[in-house]
């Protein structure tokens, strides 16, 4: 199937919490590709990745990245596909340094900024997901059995302290 998510990190240590975007589009269904790209190691394979990516088909770019998180911001300078930004949790701040990094973009370059680690993962997945939604029937009614599903998990679970 052809791709229409660029999943993308700076690191292979990225992976443990990037996979829970992959987890959450392979849940709805939406086609994705999964690559290493660094601002800092591979700066040439960024620029190609993402001066290709609209030719190449993909509508939507995840990039996650920790530390000094250059990745998504450079992505979204090559590139008029809509950049989702993932910090990853960093082991020197937590990942307040990968979340500034992302999100403090100058005026003029856009970058969808989630939340650190797991929940931004997560939710990178599910918003490209949307956003591939608008367009696409079937994206868009697996994202809505989604939600219901998970609203009546809550409301079939309202004690706390059940087993
Ligand atoms: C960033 O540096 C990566 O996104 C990663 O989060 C961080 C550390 O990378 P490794 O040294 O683990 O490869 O570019």
């Amino acid at each position: 199937m052809q791709p229409l998510v660029g999943l993308i990190m700076g690191s292979k240590s990225d992976w443990p919490t990037m996979e829970h975007a992959a987890v959450m589009l392979d849940k709805l269904g939406v086609p994705y590709e999964t690559r290493v790209v660094s601002a800092h190691r591979t700066p040439d394979l960024l620029f190609e990745y993402a001066k290709t990516a609209a030719d190449r088909g993909l509508k939507v770019i995840v990039a996650g990245a920790g530390g000094a998180a250059h990745l998504p911001g450079m992505v979204a300078s090559q590139t008029a596909l809509p950049v989702l930004g993932v910090p990853v949790q960093s082991k020197a701040l937590n990942g307040l340094d990968s979340l500034l990094s992302i999100a403090q973009m100058p005026g003029g370059i856009a970058v969808g900024t989630l939340a650190i680690g797991k929940a931004g993962a997560t939710n990178a997945g599910l918003l490209a997901a949307q956003i591939i939604g608008t367009q696409d029937d079937e994206v868009r009614q697996a994202i809505e059995a989604f939600r219901a599903d998970q609203t009546q998990t809550v409301l079939d679970n309202p004690d706390p302290a059940a087993d």
